[in-house]
Parts: C-alpha cells; sequence; structure tokens
C-alpha cells in the first residue's frame, strides 16, 4: 500500500500476494519445493510422483526423520540419468523438453496432487505377472507389487516392439488415470519374436520406450500362458525366464526336438478360480499357506510356492497338489491321498514334519537339476509287491537317504514294515511303518 503525504511518497507497507514466487517447502526439511528430490517427505521421489517420462536414476534424498532428525537415505528412481537424457541449453533434458513440446501437462499436475501430498504416495509397483496368447484372445496381467501405493496417472505405459526391434514401439497403451486396481488386464496384440515393456514413456520416433523400460517380457510362444513366480515382486528390465512358469499348451507338449517332462505345466491349467494365479486378474504376491483348515494368500498351482502350516490331508477329490516348490514347517504332517503331489523345484521337509504319500499317491519334481529335496524330516510311502509266487522277486531300491550328506542310501534304514497301510493319523514307528529286522 502506497500512502501520499503531500509531496513525498511512502512506503509504508509490500504485499506480496502472489505465492507462487515464494520459496515453499512443503515438508519442513529445511529444503525448499524446487530444490527438494521428495518435497512431501513421503519416501517417494518427486520424479516418480510426477510420472517423469524419461530415464531416471538413484540419488541420496534428505528428509526429517520421525524425531525430526535429518536423515539421508538413496532412493531408486530419485533423478533423471542426465548420461542417458542430456540437458540442453534450456537446462531440461532432452526428452522432457520434447514432451513438454508435445504439449505434456501431466508432469505439472501429478506433481501437485502427488508428489506435494504425503498422503498419497506414488511409489506403486506394476510388474507383469501373467502373459496369455491362445489365438486372437491376447492379454497380459499387470499387478502392483505395492498395493499400499498408487500407480500415478501416466505411470505405467504398456509398450509392444514388433519382431524384437526395441528402437521403434509398434504401439503403446498408456494409463492417464490412476490405478487403483491390485490387478490389471489388458488386451496387447502380441505374437512371438514381440517383446512387451512396462516403461515410463510411450513417446513414439524415440528410443526412450527402450530405456525406460522397467519390466521386460520377451521370447514367448504364440500359444502359451506365462505365469510369474509368486516369490517375484520386483519387475525387472531384463527378461529371466527363471521368473516364469510356462503353461504349454498340447502342440508343445509333443515337442520330440526338445524334450519335455510329461508333467510339465499345461495350459489346460489355466483356471477360472478366484484363488489362483493361473487365473487372468488374479495375483498374489509371496507364499500361499495351509493354516487354520484354509489356504491363505491363495491356492496352489504350479507358480506358486505353498508352505505347509498345519496338518494336511489332500484327498482325491482336490485333483493333483501342485506347487512352484514346496515348505512343510513344523512338526506337521501332509498327507495325500491317491493324488500326485507335482513340484516343479524345491521341496523342504523341516525336522519333524512328514510327507505321507497314502494309496498310489507319488511325489514327482519335474526340474533338471540334481536332487532339490531339503530339510531333516521324513517321506513316507506304501509299496505293494503284487507277486503271485514267493520264489520270484520285485526289484526294490531305497531312493531316499537318512544320511544328511546323502552318500549313503541303506535299505535298512528306508524299508518300514507295511503291514498295516500308510494313514493320515496315525504315529509312525508304532501302530504301522514299525522297524524292519534284517536277518543276514
Ligand atoms: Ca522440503
Ligand atoms: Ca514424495
Ligand atoms: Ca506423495
Ligand atoms: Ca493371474
Amino acid at each position: 500500500m502506497i500512502n501520499r503525504d503531500r509531496w513525498n511518497f511512502k512506503i509504508k507497507e509490500i504485499v506480496v500476494g502472489d505465492q507462487t514466487n515464494v520459496d515453499i517447502d512443503t515438508d519442513g526439511d529445511d529444503i525448499v519445493n524446487r530444490l527438494d528430490l521428495d518435497s512431501d517427505g513421503d519416501g517417494c521421489p518427486d520424479a516418480i510422483e510426477a510420472a517423469t517420462p524419461t530415464v531416471l536414476k538413484s540419488s541420496d534424498v534428505i528428509n526429517k526423520d520421525d524425531t525430526n532428525a535429518i536423515v539421508t537415505t538413496e532412493i531408486v528412481n530419485a533423478i533423471i540419468d542426465t548420461t542417458a537424457d542430456p540437458v540442453g541449453d534450456n537446462g531440461l533434458s532432452n526428452n522432457i523438453k520434447t514432451a513438454l513440446d508435445n504439449g505434456n501437462t501431466f508432469i505439472a499436475s501429478n506433481y501437485t496432487t502427488y508428489a506435494l501430498d504425503n498422503n498419497k504416495n506414488g511409489c506403486g509397483v506394476p510388474i507383469i505377472t501373467q502373459i496369455y496368447r491362445n489365438g486372437i484372445d491376447r492379454s497380459i496381467e499387470i499387478s502392483n507389487s505395492a498395493p499400499d501405493k498408487i500407480i500415478v496417472p501416466h505411470a505405467l505405459n504398456i509398450n509392444l516392439f514388433k519382431d524384437g526391434n526395441t528402437a521403434e514401439i509398434e504401439s503403446s497403451i498408456g494409463h492417464n488415470s490412476e490405478v487403483s486396481e491390485d490387478v490389471k488386464v489388458i488386451t496387447v496384440n502380441s505374437s512371438e519374436n514381440d517383446i512387451i515393456t512396462i516403461s515410463r514413456s510411450g513417446m513414439a520416433g524415440s528410443n526412450i520406450p527402450w530405456d525406460t523400460r522397467t519390466d521386460v517380457v520377451n521370447g514367448l510362444n504364440d500359444k502359451s500362458a506365462y505365469v510369474r513366480k509368486d516369490q517375484i515382486t520386483a519387475p525387472s528390465a531384463a527378461y529371466t525366464s527363471d521368473e516364469w512358469v510356462v503353461f504349454k499348451t498340447l502342440e508343445d507338449e509333443i515337442d520330440i526336438e526338445n524334450f519335455q517332462h510329461p508333467h510339465d505345466p499345461l495350459f489346460s491349467e489355466i483356471s477360472l478360480d478366484l484363488d489362483k494365479n493361473t487365473t487372468k486378474g488374479v495375483h498374489n504376491f509371496g507364499p500361499t499357506k495351509r493354516t487354520s483348515d484354509d489356504w491363505e494368500n491363495g491356492k496352489p498351482d504350479r507358480s506358486r510356492t505353498v508352505i505347509i502350516n498345519e496338518n494336511y490331508t489332500h484327498t482325491h477329490s482336490d485333483n493333483t497338489l501342485s506347487a512352484d516348490k514346496l515348505e512343510i514347517k513344523g512338526n506337521n504332517i501332509l498327507s495325500v491321498e491317491n493324488q500326485l503331489l507335482l513340484v516343479t523345484n524345491e521341496v523342504n521337509i523341516e525336522a519333524g514334519a512328514e510327507i505321507r504319500l497314502i494309496g498310489t499317491s507319488q511325489l514327482i519334481q519335474t526340474h533338471e537339476d540334481t536332487s532339490k529335496v531339503t530339510g531333516n524330516g521324513n517321506i513316507y510311502i506304501d509299496r505293494n509287491s503284487d507277486i503271485e509266487s514267493v520264489y520270484r522277486y520285485n526289484y526294490m531300491s531305497s531312493p531316499v537317504t537318512t544320511n544328511a550328506a546323502k552318500t549313503t542310501y541303506t535299505v535298512a534304514s528306508a524299508f518300514k514294515d507295511g503291514t498295516t497301510s500308510l494313514n493320515a493319523n496315525g504315529t509312525v514307528g508304532e501302530n504301522y511303518c514299525q522297524r524292519l529286522e534284517f536277518y543276514r
């Protein structure tokens, strides 16, 4: 306000009305927002909360902790990687400049909505968890492996690189709204030799859709389903086949040149069961556990780590009990009645725990490595010798060992008296499975 006093002008007060000209420190860490890599102090960098469509890298980020002490933490994707995306004379990285020239407004609006609000953490993690291709029915399943956080608008771009050409995207499906679902199914017309990515950018005519990839899937057969193993929670900028379980079509199954196990996962196992990860639109991260008479965190399938935390009897009507990995914890007993126990990889039986294969049950592991059975627990199985004459014989061997170093295999230590059939409830060594006396 300016007062006139006769011939003099006195400046009584200057009011700065436009706060945008004032440095604001939203999170109170003494670093003004324009210099703060995490302006609201929620641990998620501004670069992510604003969905910056360029290559990012980690950096030290300063925030205050609960006791108001300044702490410095290295956080991934906190700043623009100016080696991959150089800064021009205007002070902007080239791709940001291009994006702004193309009318990008979401960086600014995302910044206001997410980077300045510590009640909205924009560090949701999109990860491809299933690929499904069957004729014209083609889709991919995207899950948020940090479901307590948000995938902000424009952070998720599904890019398709035809025939593996990473220099140019064929198509890009972007999401201009917040992804609030834990799991999302998107139709993508991909075929063999195509590469599918989740990228920070889907801008055509540049290398940036490939350079900003956070997750990659490639090398897939045309007619098949791929489900990511439940223990994989982080996307990967390089495709790793070990992270995936392939559910093959029957045509793949009869591939004589590349021998495949007759119990490899099949396309027909892709289900509509809303508790199974094999279902499109369903994905549970982490193991499924048997506890309190039920399955916790989804039901077993060939992509799951299955943990047995109580005595559990798997019966015929349940069909095959399938797992990628199987762990029997504590003193618990997994009994399988007249069914297959089909495990792709590790079986761990803790000391005191048991697997009982009752009736016609069998344990089959389909991996191609050396033994993947660990732990000091026991496996019991009945095998009947249906020989008509006592003068004929069965060939029997001991496929398991009681020796921790797995150097000796003795019949005497592994064979039991099978007069009374194995069951789920009796005590081993008392009413059945008693020791045999061997006479030399
Ligand atoms: Ca600050
Ligand atoms: Ca933040
Ligand atoms: Ca935030
Ligand atoms: Ca699924």
